[in-house]
């Protein structure tokens, strides 16, 4: 599937971009399946539901959203069509919006004359720092190049655009420029039912430094980013990606392996606020996210089914 190659490739990603472009996939294949039966129609939709899994295990926003798509019971195909579009709008159509509000709860944390230390390229940390600067606060924005993939090259990309005064960083600079950020603004790809962050390599690192500055770090996670399974005890897969990633020419060399996490766990001990669509809240309320927001998503956690049922 050609979504699933991009979603592995990186062609597509940010993990609100993948799993709109999961939700997508599924939607335009369930328009597109010429099927008989439910029993076909739901076999091909699990399928594909599979293979988009498999492309990028650290984000919970994927699964999520496929789950979003694929809950539904329908008596026909017709309806169960029907059910995966609208579920699969509505689930692009709501992420977009919670983009949007997250930046307009999270630019309230800004004050003007701030600056800002992001890393990575995040759109729900993106869109706080656009309505700061809109709302006419003046700030600076420190973004690192956040290596291997260069990420931050997007987000200055972006800046530039916003046109909010900018300074580029190698990762490493994090903690000679700490005592001259006044807040740390990150995105996520796992919030843990313990609070915790799971984020682009390297974040762990910059939330040790701003909290041995104290300086505060703040997370911008959409609800669909919070994950389930943690309470159910899972562990967060970390992904390894490909190590010419990171060296190119490896296979010049015979005794070297290379790692590549991408990436990393940070404490919630470490983070002051999550700003999610609804609301900013401490990492500790986190269980009540997802018990609130995805409640229903726990019981099929713990019956250990990978995707909900699409028909009764
Ligand atoms: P939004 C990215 O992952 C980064 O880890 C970033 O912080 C996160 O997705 C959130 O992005 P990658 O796909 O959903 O570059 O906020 O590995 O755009």
């Amino acid at each position: 599937m050609e979504t699933a190659r991009k979603i592995s490739s990186m062609e597509v990603r940010g993990a609100g971009r993948i799993a709109r472009a999961a939700a997508a996939a599924l939607r335009n294949l369930a328009v597109s399946l010429n099927v008989k039966t439910l029993e076909d129609f739901d076999s091909e939709m699990r399928k594909a539901a599979n293979i988009l899994l498999a492309t990028r295990p650290t984000a919970v926003s994927l699964s999520n959203a496929i789950r979003m798509v694929l809950r539904y019971s329908a008596d026909n195909v017709e309806e169960a069509k029907l059910a995966v579009i609208s579920n699969a709008n509505s689930f692009i159509e709501n992420s977009e919006k919670a983009v949007q509000r997250i930046g307009e709860i999270g630019a309230r944390r800004i004050r003007n004359g701030d600056t800002i230390l992001t890393h990575c390229n995040s759109m729900a940390a993106l869109s706080i720092i656009r309505e700061a600067s809109k709302s006419g606060k003046e700030i600076k924005v420190i973004a690192t190049e956040s290596r291997p993939r260069w990420q931050g090259r997007l987000t200055i990309g972006m800046l530039e655009e916003m046109g909010v005064e900018t300074e580029l960083i190698v990762d490493s600079a994090v903690r000679s420029m700490m005592n001259d950020v006044d807040l740390v603004v990150v995105g996520a790809d796992v919030i843990t039912a313990n609070g915790s962050l799971v984020n682009k390599i390297g974040t762990a690192q910059i939330a040790l430094c701003a909290h041995e500055a104290r300086t505060g770090f703040m997370v911008a996670a959409e609800t669909y980013k919070f994950s389930p399974q943690t309470i159910m005890g899972e562990l967060v897969q970390i992904e390894e990606r490909d190590p010419e990633e990171v060296l190119p020419d490896i296979s010049k060399y015979k005794h070297i392996r290379v790692r590549n996490p991408a990436f990393d766990v940070t404490p919630h001990s470490y983070i002051d606020i999550i700003c999610t669509e609804v609301g900013a809240i401490p990492p500790e309320m986190s269980y009540l996210i997802i018990k609130e927001k995805l409640g229903w998503e726990m019981d099929e956690a713990a019956l250990g089914s990978s995707l909900p049922c699409s028909y009764d």
